[in-house]
């Protein structure tokens, strides 16, 4: 068992002046019943804890760590801007130069605006769909998250397809009742709102891939039946691809499925870790935005100059080490090595892998959406996250959230991982 003092000790610390110790809450360790590591550093695939503990790293800072930790490319170009300023508030090249990176990598976007968080990209997409439509209603699918937005927190309400209810205290009623939420993965429901209610939606928000609910993967031809009910209706249809995109493809899931929306939300890659967001789409609809049109929606630090020389830098190295081939291949190493220790133990567990994300659900049988996740052994899971952790591989902290390879796994971390993959699920599934 490791010594975790030092971070138990900072972790009371944290206690006392931040709210549960934590500036996020999944980081609080909560779901599997422990107290969290605090990290001293990061690079590659590897993080090591405040009491010097090593560990192999599938959490990459929910994301952005597609290169790994610390990758030289990034660093040395936040360094070179920074000696040119840490912010302007001044329109500034990098701002031009990833706009046209964004543009060019994904579909659906025509022009960008970026933003500061997939938070900010998501209420600032909504937003600008109602302002473009002038409709208020939104439909948005229960275990897809979408950052804290008032509009988006929001659970099935009683009449699930009539409105929603509150998932977060000091959410007004009367905001989530403009907010449908539908069981994803159900084409008759999806269907049933549309054919009532098409005409006062504003948007349609979804994860195409929803990675906030573990790692759900969309059924044959539901996003095309999306895609169809949403420009039948005249409605806006937002992918958060806040995860997603810059990782399974350079143009994200849009590009792997041919199926492009008409609004994106993005963030984590191409902030190379700094703060970012972003929400781009059709020319038609970002016009509407503040200053040549009526949608306010602004930000100090949008467009910062680090955050822009990270991500730019980081999406180069991907190019230039054709990172997105590479990733599908560690992945697929991956997730051979868990299929087979899954074999050994002759346990049918639903392993979930597209590209470098993944979810390995205490359950068997099949996973269409959230309702099905609440079925997991939650039990066997934090046993085995702690029996993992305890021999140096951090997965993510809940069975509801997805993992992350990075570039940076080579295969002596994948050996590794797999070896402590199976003690840990020898101990969890004992
Ligand atoms: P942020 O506001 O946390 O930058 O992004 C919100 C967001 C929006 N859309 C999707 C699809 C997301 O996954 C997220 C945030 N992801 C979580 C991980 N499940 C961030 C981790 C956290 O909340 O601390």
């Amino acid at each position: 068992m490791p010594d975790r003092s030092l971070s138990s000790k900072l972790f009371n610390a944290a206690k006392e002046v931040i709210p549960g110790g934590v500036n996020s809450p999944v980081r609080a360790f909560r779901n599997v019943q422990g107290d969290p590591f605090f990290v001293q550093r990061a690079r590659g695939c590897r993080i090591w804890d405040v009491d010097g503990n090593e560990m192999i790293d599938y959490v990459g800072t929910w994301g952005p760590a597609i290169l790994g930790h610390a990758p030289t490319a990034v660093i040395d170009a936040v360094t070179q801007a920074a000696k040119e300023g840490v912010s302007f508030g001044i329109p500034n090249r990098h701002e031009v130069e990833m706009a046209r990176m964004i543009r060019d990598y994904v579909p659906s976007v025509e022009k960008v605006r970026m933003v500061n968080s997939g938070t900010e990209a998501t209420m600032s997409a909504i937003r600008l769909a109602r302002g473009f439509t002038g409709r208020d209603k939104i439909v948005k699918f229960e275990g897809c998250y979408h950052g804290h937005v008032d509009s988006l927190l929001v659970a099935a309400g009683s009449g699930a397809l009539t409105f929603g209810q509150p998932d977060s205290a000091g959410v007004p009623a009367d905001f989530a009742k403009l907010t449908i939420t539908v069981p994803f993965n159900r084409p008759e429901l999806i269907e049933e709102v549309f054919a009532a209610q098409g005409h006062e939606i504003a948007a349609l928000i979804l994860e195409p891939i929803p990675a906030n609910a573990g790692l759900i993967f969309p059924k044959p031809g539901f996003l095309q039946l999306l895609r169809d009910l949403t420009s039948k209706h005249g409605v806006v249809l937002i992918f958060d691809e806040v995860m997603t995109g810059f990782r399974l493809a350079k143009g994200g899931v849009q590009e792997l499925t041919g199926i492009t929306p008409d609004l994106t939300a993005m963030g984590k890659v191409i902030g190379g870790g700094l703060p970012v967001g972003a929400f781009g789409g059709k020319a038609e609809i970002m016009d509407q935005l503040a200053p040549l049109g009526p949608v306010y929606q602004a930000g100090t630090l949008s467009g910062n100059p680090l955050a822009l020389a990270a991500g730019l830098a980081q999406l180069r190295e991907m190019e230039r080490h054709d990172g997105w081939n590479r990733l599908d291949q560690i992945g697929l190493t991956f997730e051979n090595a868990v299929r087979d220790t899954l074999r050994e133990l002759g346990r049918d567990l639903i392993l979930n892998r597209i590209g470098s994300m993944f979810c390995l659900f205490f359950r068997e049988g099949v996973i269409d959406n959230v309702d099905d996740v609440k079925q997991c052994d939650f039990e066997a899971f934090r046993k085995f996250f702690w029996a993992a952790l305890d021999r140096g591989v951090y997965f993510a902290p809940s069975q509801y959230e997805a993992g992350f390879i990075s570039l940076a796994h080579g295969e002596g971390d994948l050996a590794k991982t797999a070896e402590v993959t199976c003690e840990a699920l020898k101990i969890a599934l004992a």
